[in-house]
């Protein structure tokens, strides 16, 4: 499958975007990332405390987030995992604040007995980078829960991804395992109005696939599910406009070159981006609605 040509983009984006959780799909939705972990690429170890997680997921809220993204994982490449116990002692007691404050969360896991728990503690969505491929008791869980999921595409554990960022055609390859896993969750008894498709940028994927990717972003709407878009200050974007061997720009300058991905993402109908600043996404969001609520854009 190979991606349209710059002309057919905008016409092949234009007025389409599906509708999905917490949303009726008139305009892309932002899901503030809260990684209560000490070795994330971008954030690793600034929320680590669960009051400094929860003070930071209010200021997201406070930009604009509409859904709260909360994990005690890392997934950088090579990361090792945490125990079970550990992962749940980071996350619950954030999960368990913010949902009693009204916040819609989304716990980040790829741990059955996690998601329980955080679902347990009032979380509303469970977001699977695995895509329910990492634990057999995922999918069972989720569907008797009745809670949207995000089934990302994935090719293995973060200790040797990047192995696995072998393709011949990334945008066809990651379409069909994704509609793979699609089925499985919908085979599992997850109601096809409750899962999101997300293409995992930087999972088994060197820069040259995020950018197909994103030029393939109408194939993957075309799966038919909402779409969560996660490029949000990962390493391409740090390389994008550098010479070949430059030092890349560390994560948190990333975020203008984020902002520049949610447009194509919601030019795109993307259901929701995942990002580090709301602040800049929301008013990256903003312009594109201003612009298409004077009929510029489709
Ligand atoms: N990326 C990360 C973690 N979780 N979840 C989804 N659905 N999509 C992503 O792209 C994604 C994710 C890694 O980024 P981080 O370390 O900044 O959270």
């Amino acid at each position: 499958m190979t991606a349209p040509a710059p002309s057919q983009w905008l016409a092949s984006v234009s007025g389409r975007h599906t509708p999905g959780p917490f949303s009726d799909g008139a305009r892309t939705l932002v899901m503030g990332v809260v990684n209560v972990t000490p070795d994330s690429f971008s954030d690793g170890g600034q929320w680590f405390e669960p009051d400094a997680a929860i003070t930071h997921a209010r200021g997201l809220l406070a930009d604009g987030a509409d859904l709260l993204d909360i994990g005690g994982e890392s997934t950088r490449p090579g990361a090792s995992r945490p125990s079970v116990h550990e992962e749940l002692s980071r996350v619950i007691p954030v999960v368990s604040a913010l949902a009693a404050e009204g916040a819609r969360v989304s716990i980040d896991t790829m741990r059955a007995e996690v998601a329980g728990a955080a679902l347990a503690a009032g979380a509303a969505l469970v977001n699977d980078v695995s895509g329910g491929l990492a634990d057999p008791q995922m999918l069972p869980l989720v569907a008797a829960a009745q809670v949207p999921f995000v089934v990302m595409h994935w090719r293995g554990h973060s200790v040797d991804m990047q192995d696995r960022a072998a393709y011949a055609d990334v945008v066809a390859e990651v379409c069909r395992e994704l509609a793979s896993r699609r089925d499985a969750a919908l085979a599992a008894g997850i109601r096809a109005d409750r899962l999101v498709l997300d293409p995992g940028l930087g999972f088994a994927k060197l820069a040259e696939h995020n950018w197909a990717l994103l030029a393939g972003l109408p194939a993957l709407r075309d799966l038919g599910q909402p779409i969560l878009l996660g490029a949000s200050r990962k390493a391409f974007l740090g390389k994008v406009g550098r010479p070949e061997h430059a030092t890349p720009r560390p994560a948190a300058e990333r975020d203008v070159a984020t902002a520049a991905t949610t447009v194509l993402a919601g030019l795109a109908g993307v259901w929701a981006v995942r990002v580090h600043d709301v602040r800049s996404t929301r008013d990256a969001l903003d312009v594109l609605e201003a612009t298409q609520a004077h009929g510029g854009t489709p």
